[in-house]
């Protein structure tokens, strides 16, 4: 396969100034006859050439005379006019048999596209890059009773309607529905006083599960404007759920797609976790309309310019909307299990990648939340005010426009003055840098010294020192804020910061809010974790305290079979007794770091990490706390307990959070019994699923399993969390083979991206169960990514990152899973997607 470099772009020679599209749509046969008007840029050459893939082409024109292509695999190429020329093309294409999911495909009888990166190409004959911007007109002809497009609605009668988007757009954000769908209606006034339809459309019987989206949308319209002052620019707005999608969501202008599972929502069937992420996602893809499709990407390169921007608008709404304190928690725990891993491995690459082969395996963590932790970052260093004037100017500058990121971070100099040279290495050196911290006291005077290391990688050979932001407060050893918070500039490799004054010793709280994506390694006085635990104002860190203080007793436990530290059990208990605590604040306090973070840890400090001896761990640590905390259990499980009404809200999410994760603890000492009856009178999928949750793990599942299939059976979204909890809760030797019944069951329809997720998804995240020392995790996995690929390859190559850490575990074990690798890598037909995935695993 072709590798694609950054430092080839060249611009297209030529601009488009319309497209107009009609479509005749059958599920085998759909046409597409395309009309699109080009105009040569100066020294234009003389032929161009046009992205096509599995097209039929029946029929093309230049300026109303029959042309004959050379057609390729990927495109066609044509000789032209020198001067402003129309080119008309027909083409065949068969929706019903894309399960690739990209282009034009039928999902349950209806028609639906997603042509993010490049599944425009798949569509029809066109320039099929983000720099080429145009104004859309689309017709579509079905016998279906709704009919969508981009844009505001032309006209519509039965059988045929006409869109037309007056913003120029990439053809990546191209969009077509068709099918027989019902709307949820809803509308906004946009502070300017345009009224915008808003519609939610879904599956006829999905329309009890709309009005939560509906509220999410209006409020990140809301939002939008009062922070960013971004309004919104249709007449109207369009969200459509499909079942099956290779992602979450997608952008396109004025009409959102959504995997199902990210916008219906209802008490009944899902989970307070589930409200909130479809809340974000909602958000997500609303806020792309400024940043994506208002300014979009000049190349794919550049994908962190829309995607880590919009990953950090989204998390401000979070934030805003719930409780800032757990959103930023919650984001460093899925940083660090996601991102970290990949950085770490043989998937690591700077947030803006230099080469690539196929771009859909570049929508990672590193480009979405390292990406989104850069602009964190930025906005840390030059500060809230300047951060709104650079965004305004980058608003005024760049409307209309496909940038890079020397476009963003030049309206940032711009704007304050401050050269960003050396900032910009965050997005071209790969790795997450190390950051070691100490401390000395001299008569008054306080110092502390940062040390920065970033291990050279394949696309990092000689890193260089980055700017690195450390939050940093100073508390008095009697728990008082002395000095409060700001912000360190860290920008040599090593630097010390003095700090005058002070009249006893402080003790530092360093790297408040996780404001820099950093591993810190602390060379601090031993109690300095457990003083922070007890006493630290910044609620980050006091977690940050609790949680390294039980990864360390875990690291413990594993190597020398050390029993659970009492220092982190004692301050967890203080903590955990504090009924002024947030309690969902309390419930993140009880978790443990991930099995795989474990991992990690014990791998970057030499050892070979054992996943069995780190689950065994694990799960003493967790009888320890329940015994350690037995006397306040059953009170905080009482006092969490939520009146009804039922409300997905902060509030009540936040009290069955911490009353779910006591129920945890509770059924370890006295028995499932508890579990059960919350399980039986559960009027929300939170508490259902929780009960349910337990009960398996305590091995007394068997009835609920069945009462909640028979319950739910009908219900895809349910029905795909009761596929994934059974692995999630399987015991390490039974977690391969739980997977694989559950192949074997009639539902489970492994075509549709959900579903398969929800069984290999959940295996490949039972970090002992994968690892299972006789290989039959990777085996398993191996054996259903071959049969995926030539179905779906996105979603295979996606599944294919749960090898990425193999090399980190013993020899028998790296054997095994390069064997895997190596038999996957052998597949005659295997998909560009998976083939530059594995072989990047493989290294
Ligand atoms: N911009 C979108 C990314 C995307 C995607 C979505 C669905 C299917 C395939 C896709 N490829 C890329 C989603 C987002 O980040 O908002
Ligand atoms: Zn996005």
């Amino acid at each position: 396969p072709q590798t694609i470099y950054l430092s080839d772009y060249k611009p297209f020679g030529f601009d488009v100034t319309s497209v107009e599209l009609t479509f005749d749509l059958a599920p085998n046969c759909t046409r597409v006859r395309s009309k699109i008007a080009f105009e040569p840029k100066a020294d234009a050459e003389r032929t161009f050439f046009l992205h096509g893939k599995e097209l039929k082409l029946i029929s093309a024109k230049i300026d109303g005379t029959d042309v004959s292509p050379a057609l390729s695999d990927d495109g066609l190429t044509c000789t032209v006019p020198d001067a402003p020329f129309i080119w008309e093309a027909e083409v065949e294409i068969d929706p019903e048999n894309n399960t690739a999911l990209d282009g034009l495909y039928m999902s349950n009888g209806m028609y639906c596209t997603q042509c993010e990166a490049e599944g425009f190409r798949k569509i029809t004959y066109y320039p099929d890059r983000p720099d080429v911007m145009s104004v859309f007109t689309v017709r579509i002809n079905g016998p279906h009773p709704v009919l969508l497009s981009n844009g505001n609605p032309v006209s519509q009668t039965e059988g045929h309607a006409e869109w037309h988007d007056p913003w120029p757009k990439p053809a990546y954000l191209f969009a077509l529905v068709a099918g027989e769908l019902v709307a949820h209606p809803g509308s906004f006034t946009t502070r300017s006083g345009r009224d915008v339809a808003l519609n939610i459309y879904v599956r006829p019987g999905d329309e009890g599960k709309c009005a939560f989206g509906m509220q999410a949308l209006k409020d990140s319209m809301k939002w939008d404007e009062d922070v960013y002052g971004r309004e919104y620019d249709l007449d109207i707005f369009n969200i459509v759920a499909v079942d099956d999608f290779n992602m979450g969501a997608m952008e396109n202008k004025g009409l959102n797609v959504f995997n199902s599972s990210a916008v219906l929502a209802s008490q009944a069937t899902s989970t307070d976790a589930n409200f909130e992420r479809i809340e974000a996602i909602i958000a997500h893809e609303y806020f792309h309309n400024w940043t994506g499709n208002r300014i979009t990407c000049r190349d794919w390169f550049q994908l962190c310019l829309k995607e880590g921007l919009t990953v950090f608008r989204d998390a401000q709404f979070t934030a805003d909307m719930r409780s800032a304190p757990v959103k930023r928690i919650t984001d460093v725990i899925d940083l660090r299990g996601r991102q970290f891993a990949e950085d770490q491995g043989p998937l690591s690459h700077p947030v803006r990648p230099e080469s690539f082969q196929e771009i859909n395996n570049f929508y990672t963590a590193t480009v979405y939340e390292k990406g989104a932790e850069v602009i964190g970052m930025l906005r840390r260093i030059v500060g809230a005010q300047a951060y709104d004037k650079a965004l305004s100017l980058y608003f005024d500058r760049h409307d209309g426009q496909a940038c890079t990121i020397e476009d963003w971070l030049k309206v940032f100099e711009d704007a304050t003055g401050r050269d960003l040279t050396q900032f910009k290495r965050w997005y071209s050196q790969a790795g997450t840098p190390r950051v070691t911290v100490k401390d000395a006291w001299y008569a008054g005077t306080y110092i502390l010294t940062f040390t920065q290391h970033l291990k050279p990688s394949a696309t990092t050979p000689d890193p260089q020192p980055q700017v690195i932001p450390i939050v940093t407060g100073l508390l008095s050893p009697s728990g008082q804020e002395v000095v409060s918070s700001q912000v360190l500039e860290l920008t040599e490799e090593s630097q010390s910061f003095t700090f005058e004054g002070l009249a006893e010793r402080p003790i530092p709280s360093v790297l408040r809010g996780f404001s820099a994506p950093v591993v810190l390694e602390s060379e601090l006085a031993e109690n300095h974790a457990a003083f922070l635990l007890a006493h630290d104002t910044d609620p980050f860190n006091r977690w940050e305290a609790g949680r390294s203080l039980a990864k360390a007793s875990l690291l413990d436990m594993v190597r020398t079979d050390a029993a659970p530290d009492t220092q982190y059990l004692d301050g967890l208990r203080a903590v955990m007794s504090q009924g002024d605590l947030d309690p969902t604040f309390r419930a993140l306090m009880l978790g443990l770091p991930s099995q795989s973070d474990l991992a990690t840890a014990l791998h970057d400090a030499g050892d070979t990490p054992d996943p069995d001896v780190i689950w065994t761990a694990s799960e003493k640590m967790r009888a320890a706390q329940a015994e350690h905390l037995k006397e306040i259990l059953p009170g905080l499980f009482a006092d969490h307990q939520v009146p009804e009404p039922y409300k997905p809200d902060a509030d009540q999410s936040g009290r069955r959070s911490l009353a779910n994760a006591t129920l945890s603890l509770l059924c370890r000492m006295e028995g499932p019994e508890r579990a059960q009856r919350q399980f039986d009178k559960a009027d929300n999928m939170t508490q259902q699923l929780a009960g349910l949750s337990v009960l398996l793990r305590e091995k007394a599942g068997d009835a609920a399993l069945k009462a909640f299939e028979e319950q739910w059976k009908d219900d895809r979204l349910v029905m795909d969390k009761w596929f994934g909890l059974q692995v999630m809760q399987a015991d390490p030797d039974q977690a391969v083979a739980t997977a694989a019944a559950l192949t074997e069951h009639p539902d489970f329809k492994w075509k549709n991206p959900n579903r398969f997720r929800a069984v290999f998804g959940a295996l490949a995240a039972h970090h002992a169960g994968f690892h299972a020392a006789g290989g039959s995790g990777y085996k398993l996995l191996a054996d259903w990514l071959i049969r995926l690929d030539p179905v779906n390859p996105q979603t295979t190559a996606r599944m294919c990152v749960a090898f990425q850490t193999w090399q980190r575990y013993d020899a028998q074990r790296q054997t095994l899973a390069a064997a895997e690798l190596d038999r996957m890598l052998a597949t005659p037909t295997l998909s560009r997607n998976a083939s530059e995935m594995l072989t990047r695993i493989r290294g």
